[in-house]
C-alpha cells in the first residue's frame, strides 16, 4: 500500500514483477476485456493501455452499509484480476481490506489524497444519513458527510458501488430514519458512475475500475448514471425463462414442478421487467447461477427504492416497456406499478392457436431444467 515504486510501474510491468508470465498477461487481458462488456476484437487495445499505463490509486470510503459490495467485490473470479485491483491499482484506503487501521490508515489517506489530488478514484460504498447533523455514521470522530466531502473534493471520478450509495438503500427506506441520502445527493461536482445493486456483480465493479484504469476514461452511461453495458437491459430481457413467460407459462408456487421446470416467477413477484442490471447474461460466483435460476424471483436489488416496492413476492400488476432490448433511456425511469402495458393480460393464453407455442416453450423449460441439473 503507498508503495512508490509501485507506482511507477504500467499495469504490465507490475503483473511481471510479480512473477506471471506474458501468456498469463494475455489470458488475463482477455478476461478484462469480457469483465468489461467488450468483444474480443478489444483485447488488443487493452492489452496496449495495460502495457502503458500506471497505476491509478484508489480511496474506497464506506459508508451505512452491510460491506456485502466487497464481498462481492473481492470474489471477481481471477486471481490475477484480485491482484491487480487490490494491490496495483492499490486501494490507497479502504477501512474494510486494507492492512493498516487506526492513525496509521487515516494518515496513509491524508497522504495519498495530497499526493494524488485530482487523479485517484473514489470508491463509495453505503449511503449517507444526514438527519441530526450525520451523527448516524461517524468513523474517526467524524460524520460520513463530512468524509465524503474531504474525499470527493481531490477525486477525478466517484464510483457508487451498491445500491445504497447509488440510490440511498434500504436505510433510505420509508421512513428513512437518519435521513440518508446517495452519494449525488450532496456531491453535485464530480463525475459519479452508479453501479447499484444490493450488492453489484463483483465482474461489474471490476469491470467499471479496469476500464478508467485502462481507457483513463469513464464507460458510457445511460441517464441515471450507470454504464450502459451492464445495466442496458432489464433482467426479463435476459432471462432464460423469459420463453416461458411469453407463452404464459408461470409457475404458481415456489415448490411447485413448474418452478423446477423454469417456468416463469412473475406470478410470484418477479421484478425483471423493471429492472436493470446484468444477472441474466453475467450470473453470480463466476457465472454459477443468479437468483431466478436458483428459483427465487429478482427484488428488483439494482433499482432505485426496491425496498419499499414489496412485498417482494406479490406480483407487479403492470409493467412498463415490454419490448426486447428495451433500455432505460428508451423507457425513461421505471417507476413499479406505471401504466403501460398489462402483463396479466399478457398472460392469459386459452385459444388453440397458442397451444402450439405453449408445446414449445414446454420443451424449452424441460432443456432449461437439464441445464440446470448439469
Ligand atoms: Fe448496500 Fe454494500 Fe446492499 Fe450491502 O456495502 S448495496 S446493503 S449488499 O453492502 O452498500
Ligand atoms: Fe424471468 Fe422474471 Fe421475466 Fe419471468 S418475469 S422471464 S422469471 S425475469
Ligand atoms: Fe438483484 Fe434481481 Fe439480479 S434481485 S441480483 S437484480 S436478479
Amino acid at each position: 500500500m503507498n508503495n512508490k515504486s509501485k507506482k511507477e510501474d504500467t499495469y504490465y510491468e507490475s503483473i511481471i514483477k510479480k512473477g506471471y508470465s506474458r501468456r498469463d498477461f494475455m489470458k488475463f487481458a482477455t478476461a478484462i476485456t469480457a469483465f468489461m462488456g467488450y468483444e474480443s476484437t478489444m483485447v488488443s487495445q487493452v492489452v496496449k493501455a495495460l502495457e502503458t499505463k500506471r497505476r491509478i490509486p484508489v480511496i474506497w470510503e464506506h459508508f451505512q452499509e452491510c460491506t456485502g459490495c466487497s464481498e462481492s467485490f473481492i470474489r471477481s473470479d481471477h486471481p490475477l484480476l484480485a491482484d491487480l485491483i487490490l494491490d496495483n491499482i492499490s486501494l490507497d484506503y479502504s477501512d474494510t481490506l486494507m492492512a493498516a487501521s487506526g492513525h496509521n490508515a487515516e494518515e496513509a489517506k491524508q497522504e495519498s489524497m495530497k499526493e494524488n489530488y485530482g487523479k485517484y478514484i473514489l470508491v463509495v460504498e453505503g449511503a449517507i444519513p444526514t438527519k441530526d447533523d450525520g451523527v448516524y455514521c461517524t468513523i474517526a470522530g467524524r460524520t460520513a458527510v463530512d468524509i465524503l466531502k474531504e474525499s470527493a473534493e481531490g477525486a477525478a471520478a466517484i464510483l457508487t458501488f451498491g445500491s445504497c450509495s447509488a440510490w440511498g438503500g434500504v436505510q433510505a427506506a420509508h421512513p428513512n430514519p437518519t435521513g440518508s441520502v446517495p452519494v449525488d445527493a450532496i456531491i453535485k461536482n464530480k463525475p459519479i458512475v452508479k453501479i447499484p445493486g444490493c450488492p453489484p456483480i463483483a465482474e461489474v465493479m471490476t469491470g467499471v475500475v479496469v476500464h478508467y484504469a485502462t481507457f483513463g476514461t469513464l464507460p458510457e452511461l445511460d441517464s441515471m448514471g450507470r454504464p450502459k453495458q451492464f445495466y442496458g437491459k432489464r433482467v426479463h430481457d435476459t432471462c432464460y425463462r423469459r420463453p416461458n413467460f411469453d407463452a404464459g407459462l408461470y409457475a404458481e408456487s415456489f415448490d411447485s414442478e413448474e418452478a423446477k421446470k423454469g417456468y416463469c416467477l412473475y406470478k410470484l413477484g418477479c421484478r425483471g421487467p423493471v429492472t436493470y442490471n446484468a444477472c441474466g447474461t453475467m450470473e453470480w460466483n463466476n457465472g454459477v447461477s443468479f437468483p431466478i435460476k436458483s428459483g427465487y424471483p429478482c427484488i428488483g436489488c439494482s433499482e432505485d427504492n426496491f425496498w419499499d416496492n414489496g412485498p417482494f413476492t406479490e406480483r407487479l400488476t403492470n409493467v412498463p416497456g415490454m419490448g426486447i432490448e428495451a433500455t432505460a433511456d428508451k423507457i425513461g425511469k421505471i417507476v413499479l406499478g406505471a401504466t403501460a402495458v398489462g402483463v396479466a393480460g399478457h398472460a392469459i393464453l386459452t385459444n388453440l392457436a397458442k397451444k402450439k407455442e405453449m408445446n414449445a416453450a414446454q420443451r424449452m423449460a424441460d432443456e432449461n431444467k437439464k441445464r440446470i441439473k448439469e
